[in-house]
């Protein structure tokens, strides 16, 4: 039988026995620190597990997480609620709804957070019918107005079992996260262990974890093997999305890492500071008057993400400040990179961090590479890829969307069916969008054929000074329009890209000239004129070129050149000779043909390298393979 993980979370004002219903529930006292004990009251995040049966008689087994209801300690709170599957939202009847049961549960709705179950706490001391009636008000309209409400007792144990049929039936009915191996554990604990070293604890999402695996730490890149895996208190070989884990790094000091830093693997993206994003304000009141203050454009905030708080500045696509029951699209601006992907929620805290004022989703992890962008269909993976192409024009395959919470084989598969229906264009291993695809091909085929129109006598354009016109920084995105349009009407010759069509021609103006130098090079068609004596001005400059790129001349050096008919009589005369006298000196070789020194040393080099000859001291040799 297996067992299902899952991730609860509590919520809730200050002291409306929060960690009391834990320890209830579960036998652990989920404040552990001595701080904590003194004061009565939760500082930081508390943990403990819960084993329960599903009415099928599944397995489920869940990390709860104790979270502070005090209002100093939000901050707390929400590094604890971050990826949680369930909420356990307490509030106690002797108190009702109180500023931090409102405050809690928008941060809930901000997180995405999709089930709760709502424990009337401290039921022997208050009206149940009362207050259960203020919550419902409460909670009608949002994701939660029907979550079940639990009246309980620590007390006198009232309810308890019922909370604990009603979690496993809640959580029977969950979804598992998913796993697209992408995994991230944000981490909420670090801490170092006697012998064995620094551990760093938290929930795991996207993916698994497994021992002995190479994982890198964000934001400080610090990468670090895992030596062991545990889930409360019970060694793993692997643990999976949902679960609490402790994990040992030994490699990494107490110090190199902080409660928010992530633990992943590397190959899925950088953590970036710049993100688009879409953020939202509920429209909600408290006795009349709307609760929180207004988000205004361009003002300083914090950031809640994963287990991370970080400063920033946001910025809208429009002016104007953010009212209650809007949303708006926005570039955040952070003092440190986070390490968030397409879909990530967020939480939004003034600068004062006395109040939550908004929550949003991440569009763009990337946000400083495009302008801001209309929203798109997040949870729909072609929908994000055709609009990430039409976004950036092009993405490389294995880094399209590998911060989405979408896996590599959802990713490709999309690519291969959107490029069956023509929605996108794959080449090689390069995504593009059609539009972006169709404009760079018409550019670069006007960008060759203007090079054939003004320089009719070259083979065509060098493909460098194509690639550099075109503006294209990635080598791989020109190769594969290279190869896209050799496979039309175009040809690669050498590192020429050309019309199959065109045919190099000398303007008729210069046609004189190419008589003469064909006339010098055929007079002492072994010993002909150096080219800077054939080259006299730039019209003959320009019919060397013509007549090498054409093959009816042979460059040897710089400085020399020959028709190609005399380079391959000199080839075979050099054959001839040495086979008929054995290894033979530059020298002789000269003497023998009626060359020169200069002429025959290039040449002999040539040889060597196309395998005719071979060197050996002073002599020329033939090759034994050689093929004449
Ligand atoms: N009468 C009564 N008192 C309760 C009950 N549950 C908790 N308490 C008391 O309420 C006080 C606060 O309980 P906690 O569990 O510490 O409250 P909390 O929500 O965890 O508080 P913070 O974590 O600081 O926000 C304690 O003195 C508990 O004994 C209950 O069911 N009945
Ligand atoms: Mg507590």
């Amino acid at each position: 039988m297996t067992t299902r993980h899952f991730i609860i979370a509590t919520a809730g004002h200050v002291d409306h026995g929060k960690s009391a219903l834990v320890k209830a529930l579960t036998g652990t006292d989920p404040d552990r620190l001595p701080e904590e004990k003194k004061r009565q009251i939760t500082i930081d995040l508390g943990f403990a597990a819960l084993n329960l049966t599903a009415p099928n008689g599944d397995q489920i087994h869940a990390g709860i997480v104790d979270v502070p209801g005090h209002e100093d300690f939000v901050r707390n709170m929400i590094a604890g609620v971050g990826s949680i599957d369930l909420a356990l939202f307490v509030v106690a009847t002797d108190d009702g709804w109180m500023p931090q049961s409102e405050e809690h549960f928008q941060i809930l709705n901000y997180l995405g957070v999709q089930r709760a179950v709502i424990a009337l706490t401290k039921s022997d001391l208050g009206r149940i019918d009362i207050v259960t009636n203020e919550i419902r008000e409460r909670l009608s309209g949002t994701l939660f107005a029907e979550s079940p409400i639990v009246p309980t007792s620590v007390r006198s144990g009232m309810g308890i079992e019922k909370l604990v049929s009603t979690l496993a039936v809640q959580l029977a009915r969950t979804e598992s996260q998913r796993d697209i191996s992408k995994p991230r554990l944000f981490i909420d604990r670090v801490f170092t262990l006697r012998g064995i070293g620094t551990v760093v604890t938290g929930t795991i999402t996207g993916g698994s974890l497994r021992r002995g695996q190479q994982i890198i730490v964000y934001p400080s890149n610090l990468e670090a093997r895992i030596r062991s895996v545990q889930s409360h208190g019970h060694e793993l070989e692997v643990a999976q999305p949902g679960m609490r884990a402790a994990i040992n790094l030994p490699d990494l000091r107490v110090d190199q890492i902080k409660r928010g830093d992530v633990v992943t693997l590397p190959n899925h993206g950088m953590p970036t500071s710049t993100l688009i994003v879409r953020v939202q304000r509920p429209l909600r009141f408290n006795g009349g008057k709307i609760v929180s203050p207004t988000l205004k454009n361009g003002s300083s905030m914090y950031v809640h993400h994963g287990a991370l708080r970080v400063a920033g500045r946001i910025r809208f696509r429009e002016n104007g400040s953010l009212e209650p029951g809007k949303e708006k699209i926005a570039r955040l601006k952070l003092a440190s990179p986070i390490f968030a992907f397409i879909g990530d929620h967020f939480v939004v805290r003034d600068s004062s961090e006395r109040h939550t004022i908004a929550g949003g989703i991440v569009l763009d992890p990337d946000g400083d590479k495009e302008s801001l962008t209309s929203s798109v269909t997040l949870d729909n993976v072609d929908s994000l890829v055709r609009a990430t192409l039409a976004r950036q024009g092009f993405a490389h395959r294995e880094n399209l969307l590998v911060k989405s919470r979408f896996s590599a084989n959802q990713i490709s598969e999309a690519l291969i069916h959107l490029e069956k229906e023509g929605a996108i264009i794959v080449r090689q291993n390069i995504a593009a969008d059609c539009e972006f695809w169709r404009k760079l091909r018409v550019r670069a085929i006007g960008l060759i054929d203007a090079a054939h129109k003004q320089t009719p006598d070259r083979v065509g354009i060098d493909l460098g000074e194509l690639r550099s016109a075109l503006r294209i920084q990635e080598p791989e995105v020109f190769e594969s329009l290279v190869t896209d349009l050799c496979e039309g009407d175009f040809v690669r010759k050498g590192s020429v890209i050309a019309r199959t069509s065109h045919r190099p021609t000398l303007p008729v103006e210069v046609q004189p000239v190419e008589q003469r130098i064909r006339e010098a090079l055929t007079g002492q068609p072994f010993d002909p004129p150096s080219r800077k004596a054939i080259e006299s001005d730039s019209q003959a400059r320009q019919v060397v070129r013509f007549l090498i790129e054409k093959g009816d001349v042979t460059e040897l050096a710089l400085d020399v050149v020959l028709l190609r008919e005399s380079f391959e009589l000199m080839k075979s005369q050099v054959a001839e000779f040495i086979s008929k006298n054995g290894p033979s000196t530059v020298s002789q070789l000269r003497q023998s043909l009626g060359s020169s020194r200069r002429v025959m040393v290039p040449l002999l080099e040539r040889l060597d390298l196309e395998g005719v000859t071979r060197r050996a001291g002073d002599k020329r040799m033939l090759c034994t393979s050689r093929n004449l």
